[in-house]
């Protein structure tokens, strides 16, 4: 295989649905929800809510809720310095986007221990009747402006589903070394949802204690308000991932294996040709089914993908607020402009060494909100003022 670029799949759907077109093959469709006409500009620096004087909150106001772990305020270095120079080769696959590295300082808040799983999604799907994003059969209009001609999109094709990995992709003509190689790997699959993660023909029976995948953003928001809850901003995400420790490649070190034992979740061998299972898992994995963080968080590295709340900005490093940000006010992605993109963080089961390597504590990636993705979940935080407000 040629190098790769490091452009990751995780906002597949647009780009497959315009490839079919093109090629005239089989269409995916992945509904667009909510999408917005106008790609967004580069986004101003906001104005910090609170005074970066003061000093971050490193003490709880209330009791450890079950199942999360207290994450003591402070301050650290986001992002990474380890960028390559010019003519240095990119062997950790690091985007420009995880640049500059730049001080940031978070209050302490609560975070959930592990991912969300299965049998917490079920819990909640039951106490609301919640129909996900992915269960939902797109409308034809719901493609307005993503394809030519939104009459020509066969009524076979307007059916619900989710991004899987594609295990019959063709290998004879697999051409990597152009944009979005990856995704030929990939595609849409009828069916697939929460409880079909791959499809109409799999289940989650066995797996309750696995992350919950193949939700979109707006999916993981209703949970949280479910469970009074909300998604960790990113910085706080990458607070919380590093465990204090500064500037480090892994939470747990500087090398990915450690005395010939797995730290993580991920993909051994190159992606996609060669699928091994050395580190026991070809998909997700039972959340803590690998070695904690220092501050006591589980596959923070790996397993799947974590919605956070910020919108993605390719630049937001430059601007970014030093206390407590929230994100950019708008998303941008030279790449792909017109669609509304959020963050997510940790990489997961389809990651690897030669592509992605979204296990690294700065690796950052750019998500569609409505794409449906049977490597990506989450998981909720609490804050200080959400347990002050508490009845
Ligand atoms: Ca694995
Ligand atoms: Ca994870």
């Amino acid at each position: 295989m040629k190098t790769s670029p490091s452009l990751l799949p995780s906002s597949i759907p647009t780009l497959l649905l315009v490839l079919s077109i093109v090629a005239c093959a089989v269409v995916f469709l992945m509904p667009k929800g909510n999408r917005l006409e106008s790609p967004a500009p580069d986004a101003p620096a906001q104005a910090n809510e609170e005074s970066p004087e003061r000093p971050p909150i490193t003490e709880p106001n209330g009791p450890t809720p079950e199942g999360m772990v207290w994450i003591p305020g402070g301050t650290f270095q986001m992002g990474t310095r380890d960028f390559p120079q010019l003519g240095e080769p990119n062997i950790d696959k690091i985007k420009p986007d995880e640049t500059p590295v730049h001080e940031v300082t978070v209050d302490g808040f609560w975070m959930d221990t592990t991912e969300v799983t299965n049998a917490e999604f079920a819990r909640f799907v039951d106490a609301t009747g919640y129909v996900t994003f992915a269960e939902i059969t797109p409308k034809r209009e719901d493609f307005i402006g993503l394809v030519p001609d939104i009459a020509a999109i066969p009524e076979e094709n307007l059916v619900a589903g989710a991004l899987i990995f594609n295990e019959d992709f063709d290998r004879e003509n697999f051409v990597t070394g152009v944009q979005n190689w990856e995704y030929q790997a990939w595609k849409y699959q009828k069916g697939a949802d929460w409880r079909h993660p791959t499809g109409p023909e799999s289940s989650i029976e066995g797996k309750m204690d696995h992350p919950v995948v193949n939700v979109v953003y707006k999916d993981c928001l209703a949970y949280c308000k479910w469970a009074g809850k909300r998604l960790p901003t990113e910085a706080e995400w990458e607070y919380a991932c590093r465990g204090g420790a500064e500037q480090q490649r892994y939470y747990w070190g500087e090398e990915l294996i450690v005395d010939g034992k797995y730290q993580c979740n991920y993909w051994q061998g190159d992606f996609p040709v060669d699928r091994q299972n050395l580190d026991g898992y070809l998909d997700s994995s039972p959340v803590k089914s690998f070695p904690p963080n220092p501050f006591g968080l589980y596959d923070m590295s790996g397993n799947v993908w974590e919605w956070v709340h910020d919108y993605y900005h390719r630049d937001y490093y430059t601007f970014s607020p030093k206390f407590n940000p929230q994100g950019p006010d708008k998303w941008f992605d030279p790449d792909e402009p017109h669609v509304e993109k959020r963050v997510t963080r940790g990489g997961s089961f389809m990651c690897n060494t030669n592509n992605c390597t979204g296990y690294r504590n700065a690796a950052r990636m750019r998500s569609d909100v409505t794409s449906a993705c049977f490597h990506t979940g989450f998981r909720c935080a609490i804050d200080t003022k959400m347990m002050a407000s508490k009845p």
